[in-house]
């Protein structure tokens, strides 16, 4: 599709960049100003809009956006930071020249650098270019937020399946699970497939402790306890392997678990720990139990097969000698993992996990005879102190359908073949290794450079591992969406500099020594290879046009790096400066051209097909070269090889439990991205206050009303918010809204802050002393609270 031009009207098409829906839109502009953006149904993922995006030109045209770059005049933390405005070449000078000052006396490493999430703002238009920039500089330290985002779905999957979750393959799904995610809300395309799904037929299971979304209408809701996903999982699975009701060929063909593990190391047995070693093997084979012959034999690692043909063994415990006569007690891992379900029988999972024990058995069951299944995690899953383990309890379920690849299942689709211009070879193993997070796991977020706030705060605060000095911040809003906010403004305040971009002044943004305005995606251009979803999505490459120019002063991202670039001395690596230059890098492997996208604004469309089955030519990317049931890397580093539930850290089980008998969670709202979009007014006319849900008896109980304003309290702090009513919770949780503290200057409504009892911040609710060993997620959404009326109201 072309632009159109009707009179004063321009019709270009696009796309919206609020969320990683990323729904194809049409923007239209009259005599030069942006009026909105509408539904462009040929586009694979344009067939809706939701109300933020339609909300665009609020977006775009409200009075609270900043459009100067500004300098602080006062100290940090002072409730005013005497802001004076100041132009791009000063605040980029400065920036520069702090930024190569910290660098040139502490390393590269003393700058952190806190990305907001692509995600869930239009950062995606130019992530690329920040990455490349971060790497250039030299910094290993990037506090992306993936430890409570993305990280469990697309890397803790990869200890199991050797790759991110994948996506759905709807289309050819005849079951859909969402676990721990709500499309109605956060990813309008994705909620668009599944209800195609349904149409056609397929089932659909939701675990959700909200009746929300898809809820009622799955064939099976489980009502889980929040934080206690990873027993449901073994549970399942459990009557799935007690009730034959899985796929033993791909089990037995495809993953790790008829390999031999010794009882006493908690490893795999090798060929060499054995008096008799099999025929064929080397010293270093890993060894299976064959189920025909009876005897062992090898499986070779470098080749990732079994030495020769066999059928072995799934369920099987043996004793073999070793070269010096002591006997050694193995067990299949697919055993090992037997006997970790049997420990949760549907009784216990209703005890434990508080879903009827019926529900488990027929989850079970409507898994294997529903198959191809496809499945999608997210947040539910993600924002807990188990929250590794929760994903690998997750993954082994998943992988006894048999559907991982499978048409129907997760699958990879093709995507275009661009240059990947983030840059990751700019930084050098040395340095990749200075990570702050690496001291807390080194199979963690750290081994990307990526680390969690509560280390980044330690850093800064306490200089362990070695001090933090600056930070760049593009967009991140710690203090609000992120645990421990009080500790957040003490670090901020001790920082030497630190530079922030964002569209609005945030809680986080008013720390910083330099503010850059940034611009609205309306204002720019910006390149997308690949949307996600389905095929054709993933087939389309798109150039989106500015709909109109920047207001006031505010620039793009990709601006900003391009001109700090050559400014600290690595301008060769950005094109000099022509940002156009680097797109052209991108998409040069494709042999097209900037000038082609911009000739055809609605994208144009390559011809990948799904590969199927891939997993038949390459194995699995793991360290088996199969589906890892049992994780020997796991255990080498300290933690569990099979994924064993682990209570959350704070939970109802605990002493503390008669203070704060409610289990605190939290979720997102179709009508905000996070901290975003409270100054819009057409959305915070839907959605005016922060809001706790509760059982109607839950507040009955203490004297709540509807729409009362409450007190929430945890052992960490306490904030205000709305009782909603919400029937279908279980009795003893709770679902609280954070993001809250932008006042709507329209509508006349004042700012929350952000740093008192009195405020709505729900995340100065969560503690961040317990992290999870391996991602450092922190528990988020399985926290315990105690909740009370108050009178007089919210002081807003
Ligand atoms: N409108 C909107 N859309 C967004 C965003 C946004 O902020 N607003 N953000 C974007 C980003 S960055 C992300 S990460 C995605 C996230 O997308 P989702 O993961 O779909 O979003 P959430 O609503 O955070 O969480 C999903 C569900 O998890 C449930 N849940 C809570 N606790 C638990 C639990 O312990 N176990 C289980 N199984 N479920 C639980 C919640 O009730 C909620 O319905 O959304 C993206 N899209
Ligand atoms: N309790 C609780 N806390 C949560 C969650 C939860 O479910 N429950 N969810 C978590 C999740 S999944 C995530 S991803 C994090 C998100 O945490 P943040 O990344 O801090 O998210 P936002 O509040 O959306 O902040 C984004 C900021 O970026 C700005 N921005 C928008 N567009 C641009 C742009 O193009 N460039 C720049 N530089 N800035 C821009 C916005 O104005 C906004 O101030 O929050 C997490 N916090
Ligand atoms: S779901 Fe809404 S905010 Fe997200 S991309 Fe689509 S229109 Fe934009
Ligand atoms: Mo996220």
């Amino acid at each position: 599709m072309e632009t159109d031009q009707i009179g004063s009207e321009t019709r270009t098409p696009g796309f919206c960049a609020l969320c990683k829906s990323r729904c194809g839109s049409i923007m239209v502009t009259r005599d030069g100003r942006f009026v909105g953006q509408e539904p462009f149904p040929e586009h694979p993922t344009g067939k809706a809009l939701c109300v933020k995006g339609l909300a665009a030109p609020e977006i775009v045209y409200n009075k609270q956006r900043q459009f100067y770059p500004l300098k602080r005049t006062r100290p940090k933390g002072d409730k005013d930071p005497g802001w004076k405005q100041i132009s791009w070449e000063e605040a980029l000078d400065r920036t520069a020249s702090e930024l190569n000052r910290i660098r040139s006396e502490s390393g590269p490493e003393a700058v952190a650098f806190g990305l907001t999430t692509p995600s869930g703002t239009p950062i995606s238009d130019d992530i690329r270019w920040i990455e490349r920039f971060i790497n250039a500089f030299g910094s290993p330290n990037v506090a992306y937020g993936t430890e409570i985002c993305n990280w469990h779905k697309d890397y803790a999957h990869a200890y199991t399946f050797g790759r991110s979750i994948a996506s759905p393959d709807f289309e050819r799904s005849e079951c859909v699970v969402l676990w721990g995610h709500n499309p109605s809300a956060t990813w309008l395309d994705h909620a668009t497939a599944t209800r195609s799904a349904r149409v056609r037929g397929a089932r659909l299971i939701v675990v959700d402790p909200r009746r929300v979304g898809f809820a009622g209408r799955a064939d099976q809701w489980l009502r889980v306890r929040p934080g206690a996903d990873g027993a449901l999982a073994l549970g399942i699975a459990g009557e799935m392997i007690r009730n034959g009701w899985f796929d033993v060929q791909f089990v037995r063909d495809w993953t790790n678990g008829p390999l031999l593990v010794r009882r006493d190391t908690n490893r795999f047995l090798r060929a060499a720990d054995i008096a008799a070693p099999p025929a064929d093997a080397d010293a270093g084979d890993l060894v299976a139990w064959d189920a025909q012959v009876k005897e062992a034999v090898g499986y070779s690692l470098a080749r990732r097969s079994y030495v020769r043909p066999t059928s072995p063994e799934l369920h099987v415990s043996v004793e073999f000698l070793s070269p010096s006569g002591e006997t050694i007690s193995c067990r299949s891992a697919f055993g090992l993992y037997r006997d970790l379900c049997e420990e949760y029988p549907p009784d216990r999972v209703e005890a434990v996990a508080w879903v009827p024990a019926r529900q488990v058995t027929e989850t079970a069951r409507l898994l294997f005879q529903a198959r191809p299944v496809s499945y999608y995690m997210w947040s539910g899953v993600g924002q807990h102190t188990n929250a590794t383990q929760t994903d690998r309890a997750i993954s082994t379920l998943m992988a006894l359908t048999g559907s991982f690849d499978a048409p129907g299942g997760n699958v990879q689709f093709a995507r275009p073949p661009v240059r990947d211009v983030a840059g990751g070879e700019f930084l050098s193993p040395g340095q990749r290794a200075k990570c702050i997070d690496l001291k807390r796991s080194t199979l963690g977020p750290g081994r990307n450079g990526w680390t969690g706030t509560d280390a980044l705060y330690a850093a800064i605060l306490d200089g362990e591992p070695y001090p933090v000095r600056g930070l760049f911040g593009f967009g991140r809003n710690f203090i609000v969406n992120h645990a421990n906010g009080d500790q957040g403004a003490k670090a901020l305040a001790k920082l030497e500099f630190h530079v922030h971009s964002d569209v609005v002044m945030t809680p986080t943004a008013a720390f910083a020594d330099i503010f850059l305005p940034v611009n609205t995606p309306w204002e720019r251009e910006a390149l997308r290879v690949g949307f996600e979803g389905s095929q054709p999505a993933e087939n389309l490459i798109q150039l989106r046009q500015a709909a109109i120019s920047s207001l006031g002063e505010s620039r793009s991202d990709a601006q900003i790096v391009f001109e700090l670039a050559t400014r600290l001395g690595f301008g060769d690596l950005f094109w000099n400066g022509d940002i156009d230059a680097g797109l052209d890098a991108i998409l040069a492997p494709l042999k097209l051209t900037l000038d082609d996208l911009r000739s055809k604004p609605g994208g144009i469309s390559l011809a990948g097909e799904p590969d199927y089955f891939r997993y038949r030519q390459d194995g699995f990317k793991t360290q088996t070269g199969k589906v890892e049931i049992f994780s020997e890397v796991f255990r080498d580093a300290g933690e569990n090889p099979l994924p064993r539930f682990i209570e959350p850290a704070l939970s109802p089980y605990q002493a503390e439990a008669s203070e704060f008998p409610l289990v605190l969670t939290s979720a997102k709202v179709v009508h905000y991205c996070h901290g975003q979009h409270r100054h819009i007014p057409s959305l915070r006319r839907r959605s005016p206050e922060p809001e706790v849900s509760m059982h109607p008896q839950t507040a009955a109980e203490r004297g709540i009303g509807e729409g009362d304003w409450v007190e929430i309290r945890t052992k960490s702090g306490r904030a205000r918010m709305r009782a909603k009513f919400d029937p279908g919770l279980d009795r003893r949780v709770v679902s609280g809204q954070y993001g809250w503290w932008q006042g709507n200057e329209e509508l006349g409504l004042e700012a929350f802050d952000s740093l008192a009892d009195a405020g709505a911040n729900y995340n100065r609710l969560i503690s961040d002393d317990h992290a999870d060993p391996i991602s450092g997620s922190i528990g988020l959404r399985s926290s315990v609270c105690e909740i009370s009326p108050i009178n007089g109201g919210a002081s807003a």
